[in-house]
């Protein structure tokens, strides 16, 4: 039985015209940056805070609030929540996909332990809690063309294991205990300024930065596999709309979204429209290969359209003038 959204949140001492008070775990992957500097314009610089276990470059601790937080360390984790007076937790630490295989009992100890020691505190504080899904939640047995929000979800890496426990975990937690877990299956992000590292998709990131530098670049993945993709500033928006969206209009908690769905000969294709030397050459690696035919092809995000109104800006041709333009500038 459902419990009625908001009914058992804990309160707090804070009115509701105050702004959130939000903690980013995993702060230095790739989207914790660029997440933190669009939720800094909305909530105001002080109220968000970036943490991780690594020491930040410069520019990033000059940028804002930085703090060491470990997220296999509970009590470490507590004690940021309650001397910062935190209310909303994005909890972004894990391992990815080719990066999880080869480590599979790091990958289990991020991406499982830690978040259990999350969710605790979030619901130990009522905490509204956002935690990222993947593509990778899906596996061979799932349909992939197109792959719909609920279906048989059987992936066949540690990964993808770790996020349907982490969206069956979280979504048990709201049902039990009320707790305002809310959590958005990616596609593939691909971002300018920030890389990924241990994915599958990062062939689609990687691209753009040696297409400028060096007019051509070598593909770890055939050239027909299709995946879902999105530029990162449409996933940072879709994170903000469903964290900001009213509770009510939330028919479940765990939504696919997604911009677009490519190969990397498409991509290359689209490429050659601005680099006409550029050339693909193509090294399948055969783990991440493997990975790459497992995952959905095109990703059916109707429910979150529906729902909470999600629209993605960037389609092919925007993201890659956008993405060569970056790189463009910054080799001059
Ligand atoms: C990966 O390739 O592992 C990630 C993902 C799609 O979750 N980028």
């Amino acid at each position: 039985q459902q419990i009625p959204a908001d009914a058992n949140f804990h309160s707090t001492s804070f009115s509701e015209a105050d702004q959130p008070r939000v903690l980013i775990t995993g702060g230095l992957g790739q989207l914790g940056v660029g997440l933190a500097s669009f939720l800094r314009k909305r909530f105001g610089k002080d109220n968000v805070i970036l943490s991780d276990i690594r020491k930040p470059p410069e520019h990033v601790f000059l940028s804002g609030p930085f703090i060491y937080s470990d997220i296999l360390d509970y009590k470490n984790l507590r004690e940021i929540v309650v001397n910062n007076r935190v209310t909303w937790l994005f909890h972004y630490s894990a391992l990815l996909s080719a990066v999880g295989e080869a480590n599979v009992s790091l990958a289990r100890a991020v991406n499982i332990t830690g978040l259990h020691n999350v969710l605790d505190v979030a619901e130990e504080h009522g905490l509204r809690l956002f935690v990222p899904s993947t593509i990778g939640a899906f596996g061979p047995t799932s349909p992939r063309n197109p792959t719909p929000d609920l279906c048989i979800q059987r992936p066949r890496t540690i990964y993808g294991v770790s996020k349907v426990h982490a969206e069956l975990m979280g979504e048990y937690y709201y049902y039990r205990y009320g707790l305002d877990f809310r959590c958005l299956r990616y596609p593939g992000i691909i971002s300018a300024d920030s890389q990924p590292g241990g994915g599958t998709t990062d062939y689609a990131v990687q691209i753009f930065h040696d297409a400028v530098k060096h007019g051509r670049f070598e593909c770890n993945l055939e050239p027909s596999t299709r995946l879902p993709m999105m530029y990162i500033d449409d996933c940072l928006r879709a994170t903000l709309e469903v964290m900001e969206a009213p509770a009510e209009s939330l028919s479940m908690r765990t939504y696919n979204v997604n911009a677009m769905s490519f190969t990397p000969a498409e991509l290359a294709q689209e490429v050659l429209k601005h680099v006409p030397e550029f050339q693909i050459t193509y090294n399948v690696d055969p783990v991440r290969q493997a990975i790459a035919d497992s995952w959905p092809m095109n990703f059916d995000d109707s429910n979150a359209r529906k729902d909470w109104g999600w629209k993605h800006d960037f389609d092919l041709p925007e993201l890659v003038t956008t993405m060569l333009n970056f790189h463009g500038s910054e080799s001059r």
